[in-house]
């Protein structure tokens, strides 16, 4: 061996710091494998340059999205041995209802059978047409049930939010004058609610800090103003505030999640991502009324109010999974994949949303591809160079998902243009992290030749999940 060998290092030494590991082990494997370059160039066109078109098993390592596509532990499988499969009043309802009280602490329970589910209702109980809905940042999802239940949504989001390289801790907060000029310009009894997500996906999972949704709370009390929750990935909301706001550093991730839900009225859940389930979701309200409406309403477009979609072993993994989700050992492991990931790419200069927020890695594709308008699609085309290069399966978060406003019918240009690296909780590995960061690399040195793409077809309603597109 030459002098000059430099011996190698675990992660933990190369921070000067001992090492950490998940806690768990793997008892279950399910096989994967790259297919060859041919194929993936073959797969990509069949998909119309649509990651969202492509079959898993042209896939090697998928981070499409981290809904539903998260490991179970050995417990909730053994939950779903006591499905209660009853038509009504099925036993792991009730277990579902007592999780949800517990750790989110709302009074009343409507199972739905995702977060869209649960999303409608609530859009369909409160919103009436000619209503403003104020909100930190929009979701697809939740703005389109938001516009047809017949309001209008309000991005009243901190504007560092929209600038990828803004290190503000709490990137998901509420601007308080933003809310307040809106609630000046319409009057508070056009606005049924505020729409506040914890770790705001589309600004790349920022989350919201304690001192904020408290000043929200206060300013709605006010004008009497309900507070809504997107509750999807809240747990990791409340990693944030334990590391980063004062005060919090001892308590533990289930007492900062109930402070949180405490400040707010009621929640819509997508349970396929914090509460470690492949299927399911909830609504959990305080208001008699709400919940009268929503568990009406359940039973018209998701089923009866006491399994809303669900099978009763899907309810029993979930209540399982709630609990499971609040562990701090498991919410620090999870966000510190994430990190591991982000922190490889920041080191090699790669542009990335800062900080890293925790459930994916967002790739800036603006500065990406410098070179490539907006209307060239950079971030859809990022995704299908990553496909193509490893077999790493990504989501575009820029223009395409957008989508066109509802009254003039032109595009809109979001600020942030993102291709989204999604970490499945409880599934990957750190060599699956090395290899996807290999991989963004391979991509970004081969920038500048990249051509963008066209949209050849464009559906009505969310058109990123099924629009094609071709190589311009
Ligand atoms: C994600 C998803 C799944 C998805 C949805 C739409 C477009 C692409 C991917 C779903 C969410 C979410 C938030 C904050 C509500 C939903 C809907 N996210 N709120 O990120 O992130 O929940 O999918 O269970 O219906 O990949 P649902």
């Amino acid at each position: 061996m030459s002098s000059t060998h430099t011996p190698p290092q675990t992660m933990g030494q190369q921070y000067g710091r001992r090492s950490w590991a998940e806690p768990w082990k793997i008892k279950m494997v399910e096989p994967i494998h790259m297919v060859s370059r041919e194929e993936r160039a073959r797969a990509i066109e069949a998909a119309g340059y649509n990651t969202f078109l492509l079959r898993s098993e042209d896939v090697y390592i998928d981070l499409l999205t981290d809904s539903g596509t998260s490991a179970m532990s050995d417990r909730q499988w053994a939950g779903m041995m006591l499905g209660d499969e009853a038509y009504a009043g099925s036993r792991n309802f009730y277990r579902l209802e007592e999780a949800v009280q517990t750790y989110y602490g709302y009074r009343y329970v409507v199972p739905t059978h995702q977060g869209r589910g649960a999303e409608h209702l609530i859009s369909q109980a409160v919103i009436r047409p000619g209503h403003f809905i104020p909100g930190n940042m929009y979701f697809t999802t939740t703005r389109l049930h938001q516009e047809l239940a017949g309001g209008t949504f309000v991005d009243v989001i901190v504007d560092e939010a929209h600038d990828p390289t803004d290190l503000h801790p709490f990137k998901g907060n509420i601007d308080l004058d933003k809310l307040t000029a809106l609630i000046e310009r319409v009057g508070a009894a056009q606005i049924p609610y505020v729409s506040l997500a914890g770790t705001v996906n589309m600004a790349g999972g920022q989350p919201v800090s304690m001192a904020n949704v408290r000043a929200v709370r206060e300013l709605c009390d006010r004008h009497g103003i309900r507070i809504y929750l997107d509750a999807t990935r809240l747990v990791e909301n409340a990693f944030f505030i334990q590391e980063r706001e004062e005060g919090y550093a001892d308590k533990s991730i289930a007492a900062i999640l109930k402070e949180f839900c405490s400040f707010t009225d009621g929640a819509w859940m997508s349970a396929k991502k914090d509460n470690l389930v492949n299927i399911g979701g909830w609504l959990a309200v305080n208001d008699e009324e709400v919940f009268d409406l929503a568990r009406n309403m359940v039973v018209i477009y998701e089923g009866l109010h006491t399994y809303g979609g669900m099978a009763g072993r899907d309810m029993e993994a979930l209540a399982i999974g709630i609990e499971e989700s609040v562990n701090d050992d498991h919410v620090a492991s999870r966000v510190g994949q994430v990190r591991y990931l982000g922190d490889l790419l920041t080191e090699w200069g790669i542009p990335i949303v800062q900080p890293v927020g925790g459930h994916a890695i967002f790739l800036d594709a603006k500065r990406f591809y410098p070179h490539m308008p907006q209307d060239h699609f950079p971030a859809q085309t990022l995704a299908a160079e990553l496909y193509l290069d490893s077999g790493v399966r990504s989501m575009e978060r820029g223009i395409a998902s957008a989508g066109r406003d509802p009254q003039t019918g032109e595009n809109r240009y979001p600020a942030l243009e993102l291709t989204r690296l999604t970490i499945p909780r409880r599934v990957y590995t750190q060599a699956h992290m090395d290899v996807v960061a290999e991989s963004v690399k391979a991509v970004f040195d081969g920038r500048a030749t990249t051509r963008g793409l066209d949209m050849v077809y464009e559906p009505k309603y969310l058109r990123f999940f099924q629009a094609r597109f071709a190589r311009r």
